[in-house]
C-alpha cells in the first residue's frame, strides 16, 4: 500500500515530523547552538495534529511558548523554524525572534507568545476580524491549563461569548504548569463546567494522546463556529514528557504517572495500531522521511548566514 493510502499514516507521518523536529531542537540546544529558551511539546503531538487537521489553510492558530509542533502541523516549514530558532537570517522571524515567537501570517499562524495567556486575546481578535470579511474562517487558541486563571482567559472567553467570535479555545493540559501540577491550579474536576459558565456554546474534554479523538472534538468546534454558533472550549489532556524548559532535571515528576503516559505515547498508539494491521513497513517509512526530513533542516538552518547587524532595528518592534 502506497504511504497516505491509508489516513492514520498521515497522523503518524505529521506527529513524527514535529517529534523529530523537537528531539533535534532540544539536542541542539544542549550542546549550545540555540540562544535563549526553548520549550519542547515531545509527548503532546495529537493535540497539534488533531486540531490542525481539523482546521483549512484560510483559518487562523495562535500558540505559546510551547508552539513548534502547533505551528508545524499548520503548515510552517519547519526549515525556516529550525533557522529561526538558530538565529538565522533565513529563519521565519529573520533570526531576531525565536522559539517564543515564531509567526507565519501566510499560514494563518499569528504568533507564539512568551506571555501566557496573550495568544487567546489575539485569536478573538483574528475571529471577529474573519467573520467581518465574512471569510467563513475560525482562530483557534492554543494555550496551557496555567492560563486559566489569568486576565486574558477570562477577557477572552468573556468578549469571544458577547461578540459570538468564531473561536476555538484550545486548553492543553499537560499535567504542569512549569514546576506545579494542574490540580493544584484550579479546584473541581475539568475546565469544562467553568466554560460552560462563561456561556461558551460547547466544551468538552478529551484525550489529548488520542488525535482522532482530538480531531473529532475541534471538529465539532470548528462547525458550530463556522454556523455562528460562537466559540468552544476543548480541555485536551496530555503529558509534558520534557521538563518545563529543556535543561529541568524535573525532579517534582512522579516516575510511576511518567512511565503510564510514555506508555501511552501518542505516536505509538498509531504506530502499534497500524503495525497491528499490517502495516507496519509503512509506518517505519514514514517514521524514516521525518528523521531525514528533519536533519536536513538542522543541516540548512546551520549552514544558513546570520542577520546583517545592520539590519538589527528592521523587523522588530516595541
Ligand atoms: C503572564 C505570565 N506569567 C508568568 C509567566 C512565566 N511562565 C512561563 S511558562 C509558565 C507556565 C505555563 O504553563 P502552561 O500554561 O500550563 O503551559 P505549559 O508550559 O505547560 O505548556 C509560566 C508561569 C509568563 N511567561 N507570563
Amino acid at each position: 500500500m502506497a504511504a497516505g493510502a491509508d489516513p492514520r499514516l498521515d497522523d503518524l507521518r505529521e506527529m513524527a515530523r514535529i517529534r523529530a523536529f523537537e528531539t533535534r531542537v532540544a539536542r541542539r540546544f544542549r550542546e549550545g547552538e540555540i540562544p535563549g529558551f526553548v520549550h519542547v511539546s515531545i509527548g503532546q503531538e495529537a493535540v497539534a495534529r488533531g486540531v490542525c487537521s481539523a482546521l483549512g489553510e484560510g483559518d487562523f492558530i495562535t500558540t505559546t511558548h510551547r508552539g513548534h509542533g502547533h505551528c508545524i502541523a499548520k503548515g510552517a516549514d519547519p526549515r525556516a523554524m529550525m533557522a529561526e530558532l538558530f538565529g538565522r537570517a533565513a529563519g521565519t522571524c529573520h533570526g531576531k525572534g525565536g522559539s517564543m515567537h515564531i509567526a507565519d501570517p501566510r499560514h494563518g499562524i499569528l504568533g507564539a507568545n512568551g506571555i501566557v495567556g496573550a495568544g487567546m486575546p489575539i485569536a478573538v481578535g483574528a475571529g471577529l476580524a474573519a467573520r467581518q470579511r465574512a471569510a467563513g474562517a475560525v482562530a483557534v487558541a492554543f494555550t496551557g491549563e496555567g492560563s486559566v486563571n489569568g486576565g486574558p482567559f477570562h477577557e477572552a472567553l468573556t468578549l469571544a461569548v458577547l461578540w459570538s467570535a468564531p473561536v476555538v479555545f484550545v486548553i492543553e493540559n499537560n499535567q504542569f504548569s512549569e514546576f506545579t501540577r494542574s490540580e493544584e491550579i484550579w479546584r473541581g474536576a475539568s475546565l469544562v463546567q467553568r466554560a460552560l459558565d462563561y456561556g461558551l456554546h460547547g466544551a468538552e474534554r478529551v484525550d489529548g494522546n488520542d488525535v482522532e479523538a482530538v480531531r473529532a472534538a475541534t471538529a465539532r468546534a470548528v462547525d458550530a463556529a463556522r454556523a455562528g454558533g460562537g466559540p468552544s472550549l476543548i480541555e485536551a489532556l496530555t503529558y509534558r514528557v520534557h521538563g518545563h524548559y529543556e535543561g529541568d532535571a524535573t525532579p517534582y515528576r512522579d516516575e510511576e504517572e511518567f512511565r503510564e503516559w510514555l506508555d501511552r505515547d501518542p505516536l505509538e498508539l498509531v504506530a502499534r495500531a497500524l503495525r497491528e494491521d499490517g502495516l507496519a513497513g509503512e509506518a517505519e517509512a514514514v517514521l524514516a522521511a521525518a528523521e531525514e526530513e528533519m536533519d536536513a533542516a538542522v543541516e540548512l538552518g546551520l549552514a544558513a548566514g546570520h542577520p546583517d547587524p545592520a539590519t538589527l532595528l528592521e523587523d522588530v518592534y516595541a
